[in-house]
């Protein structure tokens, strides 16, 4: 068990452990659960990436906004946010270990009705205006939306700072400025398990970007009770962005973050804006977009981060096989046997543990979803996945012998891998059945 948390009274609990263990038990009943609660009422670093940003450590406010003009990323003007998580929970115990109950961002806006709220996210085609495919938003406005942060050039989350260098700009008379050049961009996780570039998803008509577009999944959409959907934002709203929590990569994203002391998370949108830009063709700074403030705000609150989890350590005071912080977790207490399945989904707890899966919740479990031939005798199969768990696929013709099928993963949709049979040296298998098994490697 190990209780973190920004309060006092969770560093004492810890402290206490050993010693006084009904005074440590009554404050974890006071603390609701068992784990951490991280509220950090500023980043470490917040800073504004856009490629004209020439005072990137002072700015007090970060906008968003889309550039349509083929020289730039379409997401062109983005607010990057970076957390320091190592004081506040302990660091490198291995990612599966760190479970997230709710993670959320938290920022506010410092211009007056600039832009118009929508809590939803829009389709691709929505901005291909003049060309094929072409389809009409339908709702008032454009999401903010959260990502997470990938980096180029050998940065990583600690090492790029507010001062950091934006990225390589293209000449100003070239045909492209800064199209996929930024040093932190903002990303999804891609049908290959791979972090993937958002800041042209939809579509870019340059030579040195010729990617198809494709639908964005915005780890959270900005939503404001200070607004309604269709109408002009006040200033001083506050946005909250849930991070969506269904989606074992974005949890696995998280969990490594925590592992290795440092979130950072981007924000973006795709709001117009008319600039000024090289070539003078812009009206100059105006438009109907988001403006956020930082760290440096004097007037408005700093970006707030808070997420509730639980670091696992190997304690099992009960000896049950299930470690405390898990069943704490899970079920607020010690309750929970080994061989249990309160759930109902034919998983026991022992194997939810393992697997990584939900042990409350009957609809997460390992499970094959489907499994096929292909007409070249090749097996492919869909299973569910869970944050931080390697799979690893074996095949038998008598259930005697199991052997390691090669075989390529892919994420066709959140939650759920396909594997497809590929063995590189013998080609394609042909037989008339097999047995197959998904492993859980631990
Ligand atoms: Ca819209
Ligand atoms: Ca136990
Ligand atoms: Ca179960
Ligand atoms: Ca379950």
């Amino acid at each position: 068990m190990t209780v973190l948390s920004t309060k006092g009274v969770g560093t004492r609990a810890a402290g206490l452990r050993g010693a006084v263990c009904l005074f440590w038990l009554l404050l974890v009943f006071r603390l609701g659960a068992a784990g951490f609660t991280l509220d950090v009422p500023s980043p470490s670093m917040d800073r504004w990436m856009y490629p004209f940003n020439f005072e990137p450590a002072t700015r007090p406010v970060a906008p968003t906004f889309a550039s349509f003009d083929p020289r730039f990323d379409t997401r062109d003007a983005q607010f990057l946010l970076g957390w320091d998580t190592s004081a506040r929970v302990s660091t490198h115990r291995g990612p599966r270990n760190y479970l997230v109950r709710r993670a959320r961002l938290t920022l506010t806006i410092t211009a007056d009705k600039a832009f118009v709220y929508d809590p939803t996210y829009d389709s691709f085609r929505t901005y291909l205006t003049n060309q094929p495919g072409y389809l009409p938003d339908t709702d008032p406005g454009r999401p903010v939306e959260l990502y997470g942060a990938a980096f180029r050039k050998g940065f990583t989350g600690p090492t790029f700072t507010e001062n950091s260098s934006y990225g390589p700009l293209g000449p100003i008379a070239g045909g492209n400025i800064s199209i996929g050049t930024r040093n932190v961009y903002p990303v999804m996780f891609g049908t290959d398990g791979e972090p993937l570039d958002v800041s042209n998803n939809v579509g870019q008509h340059n030579e040195a970007w010729t990617d198809a577009p494709f639908e964005a999944r915005p780890w959270a959409v900005g939503r404001t009770l200070n607004a309604v959907a269709g109408e002009l934002v006040p200033e001083g709203s506050k946005f909250t962005f849930d991070i969506d929590l269904a989606d074992p990569l974005v949890v696995a994203y998280l969990q490594r973050a925590l592992d290795g002391g440092w979130l950072p998370l981007v924000v973006d949108s795709l709001s117009p804006a008319v600039q000024i830009t090289p070539g003078g063709t812009g009206g100059g700074g105006v438009g109907n977009y988001p403006q956020w403030s930082t760290r440096k705000n004097l007037l408005y609150d700093a970006p707030r981060l808070e997420i509730e989890g639980a670091v696992v350590t190997e304690v099992d005071t009960d000896q049950d096989g299930l470690p405390d912080d898990w069943e704490r977790f899970w079920f607020g207490d010690l309750s929970a046997t080994a061989d249990g399945d309160p759930d109902g989904d034919g998983r026991i707890n022992r194997d939810e543990l393992v697997a990584g899966t939900d042990p409350t919740d009957k609809a997460s479990a390992l499970r094959v979803l489907a499994s096929t031939f292909g007409a070249d005798g090749t097996a492919v199969l869909r299973f569910t996945i869970a944050p931080s768990r390697r799979y690893r696929i074996e095949v038998s013709e008598g259930l005697a012998a199991w052997n390691e099928a090669a075989g390529r993963l892919s994420y066709p949709e959140p939650g759920v891998a396909e594997w497809s049979e590929q063995d590189g040296a013998a080609g394609p298998r042909q037989r008339g059945a097999a047995f197959f098994r998904i492993v859980v490697v631990e």
